[in-house]
């Protein structure tokens, strides 16, 4: 079992997780969230997926935010004699945001910039990084839940920017997408702004390859979540009898991932005390990837006080970007 020790050197698990993964394991159809892919590993993987040639949304995002930079600033509705927060859920690797803050930093805005992330560890690795690329930029790192952060900036008398890029919003269903807009609305105001990155709604042919690349990175990605549960919980699956499959439908545009036991078998999960068993073709569902049109986000909207003020896409019109206003 991964061994995790706290400060007084106890052993420590993750008992949200092990009890997440009982109750997804002993459910009919098993599911495991795809919130728990990132690990070190996971995290890693990510980072490989965003540079495959199948994985286009981050081409895409990054070449909206580099090549229409400045009609996104005029839509932020930022002002250069005005100090404003531009606040980044998910810290990310900063590459795709540098190609904001650059123009901003060069133009004279006057603004601080504050990733929150869960992590620490990424967000030291960003600071650093920007620290290098972008001297002039100023960061102010926050770690925690996004939610536990946007509270605090919740009675700045400072204008917000809030970025949420890469389609994250994509990996919740739709009642848990609009759950947490209606949390968003709740801490911004009139004076700020949402940017929000969503990818489209496509033809299958090229959605499909973006989550069954030909290298295999997505498939050790997803067949990862079995690894951790054998580390944190002292599991015995194979991952050799698991296989990654992935489906799309192009009418709803979503996209799911799955983890399909190769034969029917039983697998020990010493933290549960339990087998699991697992019929030979069934699947355990470990994702899901919405994808977006204006239609839908709007119904996605319904609840809160935001709208939809403007949307920049690519040249090939795979993704879009955002602006919602309350
Ligand atoms: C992070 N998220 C938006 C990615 C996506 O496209 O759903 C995660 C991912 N899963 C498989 N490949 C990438």
């Amino acid at each position: 079992m991964a061994v995790h020790r706290n400060q007084t050197s106890e052993i420590t698990i993750d008992t949200a997780f092990l009890r997440h993964v009982d109750l997804g394991l002993n459910s009919r159809p098993k599911f495991l969230s795809s919130r728990y892919f990132y690990d070190e590993i996971g995290d890693k993987l990510f980072v490989k997926i965003m540079n495959l040639p199948e994985y286009y949304l981050t081409r895409a995002e990054h070449e909206i935010l580099k090549e229409q930079n400045n009609a996104l600033i005029s839509a932020l509705g930022v002002r250069k004699d005005t100090y404003f927060e531009l606040i980044e859920l998910g810290a990310g690797d900063g590459t795709k945001t540098k190609e904001l803050l650059k123009p901003l930093v060069a133009q004279g805005f006057k603004f601080d910039y504050l990733p929150i992330d869960i992590s620490q560890h990424a967000l030291d690795d960003l600071e650093e990084n920007l620290k290098k690329e972008i001297p002039n930029l100023s960061v102010k790192t926050q770690q925690g839940d996004y939610f536990g952060v946007l509270e605090s900036f919740k009675n700045s008398e400072h204008p917000k920017v809030v970025l949420f890029l890469g389609s994250n919003l994509g990996n919740m269903e739709d009642d848990e997408a609009a759950s947490f807009m209606e949390q968003l609305s709740d801490n911004l105001t009139t004076n700020d702004k949402l940017f929000l990155g969503l990818d489209c709604i496509k033809a299958s042919d090229v959605v499909l390859p973006a989550y069954n690349d030909s290298q295999g990175v997505t498939a050790a990605f997803n067949l990862n979540l079995l690894t951790r549960i054998n580390k944190e919980f002292g599991a015995e699956f194979d991952i050799w009898n698991f296989k990654h499959a992935p489906e799309y439908d192009e009418q709803s545009g979503i996209a799911k991932s799955f983890l399909v036991s190769k034969k029917t078998q039983k697998v020990w999960i010493a933290a549960l005390d339990q087998y699991i068993s697992f019929e030979q073709g069934e699947k355990i569902h470990t994702e899901i990837s919405r994808k977006y049109d204006a239609e839908i986000l709007k119904a996605i909207l319904a609840e809160t006080a935001m709208v939809i003020q403007t949307k920049f896409t690519d040249s090939h019109n795979y993704f879009a970007d955002y602006v919602v206003v309350k």
